[in-house]
């Protein structure tokens, strides 16, 4: 086997061809540990060419297939770049108080945008079979003061977990809408309780998950972004309780704080509290976002994002 300095000599090699003061040094840094980690895992693991060439392969499929940010997800890189940003917050002393967790690969910018209250669905009778859902309540800063102005961004899948844009046959921006914070901070909108959602099936990030002995399905979710002027911009979403995978999620999202109890109301109860006429689930959840922070990061990622017309 060879041995590490074996290696060490055939990197030096291959940096010696770079040229001090030309290129990009952090470019240069990261390829260069990332190649290093990779030879000595080949020489370690005996990886084989036949090995290498269809691992370039499945990277030229994942890219095809626009699945990279599903296979970020299911490896757990999308979370651990959350636990990074998590442990950097906590080192500063600053407390998120409303968790962030993964934005997942299908959120469409743009969505209709209304004031304090939004219906999410384009049409009612295509999501016949899943239960009505209201979920209320506020964008506060830290201190308990409105946030006005601020938009909260949602987005969940249908009754077959598939997320509109992406599945064509949705009409556009069906279940994703955006909510412009008033001066009372409050926010409410109408929906269906998703259900959970799975990897395409045959899919590279399928194939990758039952290669390694896992599942590739997400508990129930709705997801959200809260941006406001000045204030770090949050990503994060809720998971329906009881949703059999809540705390096994393919792509790790699910945290405690971020599970809203949520109750069941009848036909009559929906006539009396005025919520319709028919029975429904309800959920209050508040967010807090916190000031932006010179020695951080805003919370903002240039990640390529999908925009509908
Ligand atoms: C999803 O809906 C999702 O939220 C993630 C993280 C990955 C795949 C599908
Ligand atoms: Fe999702």
């Amino acid at each position: 086997m060879m041995t590490r300095e074996q290696i060490d000599a055939v990197l030096a090699v291959i940096t010696s061809q770079e040229k001090a003061g030309q290129g990009n040094e952090r470019v240069k840094e990261i390829t260069n540990r990332l190649l290093k980690d990779l030879f000595y895992a080949m020489v370690d693991l005996n990886i084989t060419s036949e090995e290498m060439w269809h691992a370039a392969d499945y990277l030229k499929t994942v890219g095809q297939n626009n699945e990279w940010g599903l296979l970020f997800a299911g490896l757990g890189i999308e979370k651990f770049m959350d636990d990074m940003m998590d442990h950097e917050d906590q080192e500063a002393g600053l407390n998120n108080v409303t968790p962030r967790t993964i934005e997942g690969p299908l959120y469409v910018a743009g969505s209709p945008e209304t004031e304090s209250y939004a219906e999410l669905e384009n049409n009612p009778e295509e999501n016949r079979n899943l239960e009505r859902f209201y979920m209320e309540g506020t964008v506060k800063d830290v201190d308990g003061n409105p946030v006005e102005g601020a938009l909260l961004e949602v987005w969940h899948c249908n009754e077959h977990g598939m997320y509109s844009y992406f599945d064509t046959s949705q009409s556009e921006y069906n279940l994703r809408r955006a909510i412009r914070i008033g001066a009372d901070g409050k926010y409410k909108f109408k929906t269906v309780v998703p259900p959970g959602y799975s990897c395409p099936p045959g899919s590279a990030t399928d194939k990758m998950m039952t290669l390694l002995g896992r599942h590739g399905s997400r508990p129930a979710h709705i997801h959200f972004f809260v941006t406001a002027p000045g204030y770090r911009k949050l990503t994060t979403q809720i998971n329906i309780e009881g949703d059999p995978l809540i705390f096994e999620d393919f792509a790790f999202a699910t945290k405690a704080d971020l599970v809203p109890k949520i109750t069941r109301h009848s036909a009559e109860e929906a006539v009396a509290n005025g919520y319709g006429d028919e029975a429904y689930a309800h959920s209050f959840f508040n967010f807090t976002i916190v000031k932006e922070e010179a020695i951080h990061d805003n919370g903002e990622n240039h990640r390529t994002r999908a925009l509908a017309s």
